[in-house]
């Protein structure tokens, strides 16, 4: 098996309770886990994948809930290739927190990411508040590209994934730098150079759940 030829980094962004946590885990372990994730799995997952003949690997940035203080800024999604906005579908307050990700990450990225936004917990339709065509419509009107999950039932999450990472190496390719990455390349360093370890958000000890 040859060695990664491509290495991208995404970012997990969204109010707190949304599911970041929980789409990531369904993911990378295929589990889900209805008890309070927060803090046990702050950091950054890896996963390689194969698509079109190419090896790449993805890195993936979850918060360790400091979206609950507004404390994340750009050191957190800086040299990411791709970021995924996600928002709870019965929870309007979310929804607009997922608009101001965007807004932030396209003023300070511009058009160099890969945009997703998320309605997680599709599960949970009866209770929906946000119109999928309003989410979807919104998406596009922003470049971005709307998908619907459930981490709880494993809907949508792994074609999420193959998708972004399809869209992130189409850009690559349109890119100047068409040139397939190795992993010794600068791109690459560069990402490694911005890990930057997530402190653990101790600050709701006592709390057994995120919502309610
Ligand atoms: P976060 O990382 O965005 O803060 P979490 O969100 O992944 O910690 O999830 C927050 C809560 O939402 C968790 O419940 C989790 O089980 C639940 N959740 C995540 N994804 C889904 C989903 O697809 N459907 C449903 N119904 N629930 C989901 P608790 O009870 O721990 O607050
Ligand atoms: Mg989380």
């Amino acid at each position: 098996m040859s060695d990664v030829e491509k290495s991208f980094k995404v970012v997990l962004l969204g109010e707190g309770c949304v599911g970041k946590t929980s789409i990531v885990l369904r993911y990378i372990q295929n589990t889900f886990n209805d008890k309070h994730l927060m803090t046990q799995h702050a950091g950054f997952f890896q996963k390689n994948i194969n698509i079109a003949g190419k090896r790449v690997q993805l890195t993936i940035w979850d918060t360790a809930g400091q979206e609950r203080f507004h404390a994340l800024g750009p050191i957190y999604y800086r040299g990411s290739q791709g970021a995924l906005v996600v928002y709870d579908i019965t929870d309007n307050d979310s929804f607009v927190k997922a608009k101001n990700w965007i807004k932030e990450l396209k003023t300070m990225l511009g058009n160099d990411i890969s945009l997703c936004i998320i309605g997680n917990k599709a599960d949970l339709e009866k209770s929906r508040v946000i119109p999928l065509a309003e989410a979807e419509s919104y998406a596009k009107s922003v470049g971005a590209i709307h998908y619907s999950t459930s981490a709880k039932l494993n809907k949508g999450v792994e074609d999420l994934f193959l998708d972004l990472t399809k869209r992130m190496l189409a850009n690559m390719n349109s890119s100047n730098n068409s040139t397939i990455s190795t992993s010794s390349n600068t791109s690459q360093a560069t990402n490694r150079s911005e890990r930057i370890p997530i402190v653990p958000d101790n600050a709701e000890p006592s709390r057994t759940t995120c919502c309610n």
